[in-house]
């Protein structure tokens, strides 16, 4: 018999350009201004964070990565079987591979990625390593409601797997509501494992955001280059400064463009002035403790039933039941 094919199309809800063009010209209308983080994710985006990666400096996923290999076994005999695996920005799917590996037979994997390069690639190589899992890829803004694609077979739950800490870059507010949104994917019987960087020495976790080779400023810089190029901004990538900063109290890395000089930026017709040193956030990456993230899940009406750290508590797995 020839060998059956397990992906099914890619589910295609990528937020159209006019979506973008409305929440940049409401980020730059406040005050201060703000551009959405989820947008550093093109196809060069994604590319650039891999590289932020490997950097010496940028610990979170070599330690993570350690953690899931090294928890796998326990995290497996936690995890009911035959799940549908649901992941949020799949990514280039490093973990995806430990974790479909080392569950009891998962029927059925969703990536929810906003990257459309990102989740085909990604796709493409777990179709050939697991060719018993159901793909189910979906190309989506996973900060709204997404609808899964039903599994051919029946799972007996579904697992929503939410690594990276990119829980991290969502206010507290977000945050919360992304949670709740997870419930409501999982369902009564589901679960989700997610990812936290843990609050730690600050000079360790800002080093992780001001790398030396400079990966994360072109990371945060190609931010600028994908709006001129999607929605036709004229945003000068030399007149801007890359800054990231921990602020203590708020447990949280704050992610800056700071404008150089004076300038004005044109977006879809609408002229914006820049004064100089003026700083616009990017983005923010959250770092907790058992107790801020304990609050947020239960603000979501989910428990923390298990927990997973590295051996120096610089980063945890949650698994979290309704
Ligand atoms: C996507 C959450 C894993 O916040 O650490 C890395 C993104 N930004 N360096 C993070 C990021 C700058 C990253 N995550």
């Amino acid at each position: 018999m020839p060998p059956t094919t397990t992906a099914a199309p890619l589910t295609d809800l990528r937020p159209a350009p006019a979506d973008i063009t409305g929440e940049v010209l409401a980020g730059l209308s406040a005050s201060p201004r703000r551009l959405p983080s989820k947008y550093f994710y093109d196809a060069r985006g994604s590319q650039l964070f891999e590289r932020i990666t490997r950097e010496p400096e940028y610990y979170p996923t070599r330690v993570e990565l350690a953690l899931l290999e090294a928890s796998m076994p326990s995290i497996a005999e936690a995890v009911a079987a035959h799940a549908h695996v649901v992941e949020y920005g799949s990514g280039s799917g490093r973990k995806t591979r430990l974790l479909l590996e080392g569950l009891d037979v998962p029927v059925a994997y969703t990536p929810i990625e906003i990257s459309r390069t990102a989740l085909l690639a990604s796709v493409e190589r777990l179709a050939d390593e697991f060719p018993g899992i159901e793909l189910l890829p979906v190309c989506a803004d996973f900060t709204g409601p997404v609808p899964l694609p039903a599994p051919s077979r029946e799972p007996g739950h579904t697992l929503v797997f939410f690594p990276g800490s990119t829980i991290g870059n969502f206010t507290d507010a977000d945050a919360t509501g992304l949670l709740r949104s997870m419930r409501t994917t999982m369902g009564p019987r589901g679960q989700a494992l997610v990812g936290i960087d843990l609050d730690k020495d600050p000079a360790l976790i800002e080093a992780a955001y001001n790398d030396a080779a400079g990966v994360t400023a072109e990371f945060t810089l190609n931010l600028l280059a994908r709006l001129n190029r999607e929605i036709g901004s004229d945003f000068d990538l030399d007149g801007f400064a890359h800054r990231a900063v921990y602020v203590r109290e708020r447990r949280r890395i704050e992610t800056f463009l700071v404008s150089r000089h004076a300038q004005d930026v044109t977006v879809a017709g609408r002229r914006f002035h820049f004064a100089p040193g003026e700083a616009m956030q990017v983005e923010y990456s959250h770092k907790y403790t058992d107790a801020t993230f304990g609050a947020l899940a239960a603000a979501a009406g989910l428990r923390v039933v298990r927990r997973w750290n590295d051996p120096r508590d610089w980063f945890g797995l949650r698994l979290l039941k309704p």
